[in-house]
């Protein structure tokens, strides 16, 4: 079962979900870059991880979420790069409401997908595992170990009743 490290650094990805869509966002620079993901990002000094959800979500798409569930926590482990801080915490948000049109900007370019053409063939490997658990309705946590060359070694994962 996998039990969290609460040590790692914490970052966000939120998902806004409407009528069998779901909102990705392609990540135009930094890590991840050329994918498609939530929106999200690092949590800073003095926030919650729901603050952190809601200030990522209107930098990068312009978009203030006013109803959201939090619905898996993943650590994420690099240990083959240890001098690249890669190694995060996800926490993972489902928005039903929100204020605001999803926009382009610098970071991220959104696009709503039907629930059964989301592409997980440009996503990070690990999201076609839980992505699919979640836009059922189900809560999970998971630890997902990455190789080298970025590329998904283990992820394991377990549904939850409450995060
Ligand atoms: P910045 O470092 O650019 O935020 N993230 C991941 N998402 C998925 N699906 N899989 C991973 O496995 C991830 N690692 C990080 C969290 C990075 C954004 O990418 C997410 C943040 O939303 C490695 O600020």
């Amino acid at each position: 079962m996998p039990v969290p490290d609460e040590n790692l650094r914490k970052a966000t990805s939120c998902f806004l979900v409407s009528d069998g869509r779901v909102l990705l966002a392609m990540k135009k620079r930094g890590f991840g870059a050329g994918k498609w993901n939530g929106v999200g990002g690092k949590q800073e000094a003095g926030e919650s991880v729901e603050d952190t959800a809601i200030r990522e979500t209107e930098e990068e798409i312009e978009v203030v979420p006013t109803s959201m569930r939090k619905a898996a926590v993943l650590d994420f482990h690099f240990p083959d790069d240890p001098d690249k801080d890669w190694d995060q915490q996800v926490h993972v948000f489902m928005v039903d409401a929100w204020d605001g049109t999803p926009k382009e900007t610098e970071e991220m370019s959104p696009k709503w997908f039907k629930f059964d053409k989301v592409p997980y063939g440009s996503m990070w490997k690990d999201t076609g595992i839980w992505l699919p658990e979640l836009l059922e309705g189900k809560k999970v946590k998971g630890v997902g170990i990455f190789g080298k060359d970025q590329e998904l070694a283990s992820f394991k994962m377990e549904e939850v009743a409450r995060l």
